[in-house]
């Protein structure tokens, strides 16, 4: 069913009326979804902000209610790209500072979204999904997660359709990318092998060897991105809150495995910690038959053409 929302961009949504506010930009996916963005619409039209600082980036908390105002109503901003937020293995440890900056700070860009006509994107997430889905899961599934960085998703998603805006999300896998380092989750092992074996051979893994999950390459994730909110709003039917997105499973060993095919000597050890266990609760795979029909989602990297890009770009990027 499609939910009526009220948005003056509902129509033409390949180019913003205004500039796109993109928060928590200095992480893992804000590297290069700036980049992509700033190259769709030019620089000028894309305001950068994190917690962090930076060059190029603007100092805003999204506990910040009226900062968050402010930068909305003094650069024009039409569109909301809203990354800021813990992930699971950070989330966890402190899981009352993930609730109040995963799901308050949400409910604040919200608020001045909602005042000021502003089209929101929102993550979800793979985590959003509990032990009782079923190990390839469906778009519709009982979403109960046992993490509190899951909960929070699943709030996101509720808020996402239940808000009154155009806000959309996608239950991103965890992403593969050498340009920044992934920031707190449980999927950082599939980036952190690659870094160790280029550097010292060597990979100590926490989780399991037969620990499958749902990844993706980054290129596919910042390219979903882009596709889904370059599509009118009519088009999209509730699971916009948060689209399942599959780009390739594999388990940790299939991964050294891959990663031995430019590397023969590389070699890894498991020691399962406490992150295994938001492994264990989450699919191992995601069908994504709503995405294909409903946008046209389809991913370009399987596991081994992924693992030449990264091998290739960190090669490239440590000998420059
Ligand atoms: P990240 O941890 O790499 O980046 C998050 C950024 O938010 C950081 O730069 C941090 O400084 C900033 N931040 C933290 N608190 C803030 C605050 N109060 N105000 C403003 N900025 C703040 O995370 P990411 O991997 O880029 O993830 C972005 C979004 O995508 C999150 O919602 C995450 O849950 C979701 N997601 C990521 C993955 C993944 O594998 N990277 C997978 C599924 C979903
Ligand atoms: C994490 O592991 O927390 C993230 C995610 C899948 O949401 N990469």
């Amino acid at each position: 069913m499609n939910h009526q929302v009220s948005s003056p961009m509902s129509q033409s949504m390949d180019t913003p009326t205004g500039r796109v506010l993109v928060t928590g930009a200095l992480g893992q996916i804000g590297t290069e979804l700036v980049e992509a963005l700033r190259q769709k619409f030019g620089n000028d039209c894309v305001i950068a902000t994190d917690i962090r600082e930076s060059k190029g980036c603007q100092l805003l908390d999204v506990m910040d209610k009226t900062g968050i105002e402010q930068i909305v109503k003094s650069e024009n901003i039409t569109e909301i790209y809203h990354l800021a937020a813990l992930l699971s293995a950070t989330g966890e440890k402190n899981p009352e500072l993930c609730w109040k900056i995963n799901v308050e700070g949400l409910e604040n860009v919200i608020r001045v979204a909602k005042k000021h006509d502003c089209r929101v994107f929102s993550p979800s997430s793979i985590a959003v999904f509990g032990p009782d889905c079923p190990k390839l899961a469906p778009q519709v599934t009982p979403l109960n997660p046992t993490t509190v960085y899951g909960k929070t998703k699943v709030i996101g998603e509720e808020l996402a359709i239940n808000s009154g805006i155009d806000m959309r999300g996608i239950r991103y896998p965890g992403l593969i990318s050498y340009k920044a380092p992934a920031g707190g989750g449980t999927t950082d092992y599939a980036v952190e092998i690659f870094h160790a074996a280029l550097e010292n051979g060597h990979y100590e893994c926490f989780v399991r060897e037969d620990t499958k999950l749902p990844m993706m390459y980054m290129d596919d994730a910042i390219r979903a991105t882009l596709e889904l909110m370059a599509i009118p709003i009519e088009q999209l039917s509730e699971a916009r809150g948060g689209y399942n997105i599959s780009g390739c499973s594999f388990t940790a060993s299939e991964l050294v495995e891959s990663i031995q095919r430019h590397l023969p000597d590389f070699t890894c050890t498991f020691k399962p910690d406490i992150r295994q266990t938001y492994a264990d609760s989450w699919p191992d795979e995601i069908e994504d038959n709503v995405a294909q029909n409903e946008w046209s989602w389809k991913a370009n990297y399987n596991l081994d053409k992924m693992v030449d890009e990264m091998i290739v770009n960190l090669q490239n990027q440590s000998s420059s």
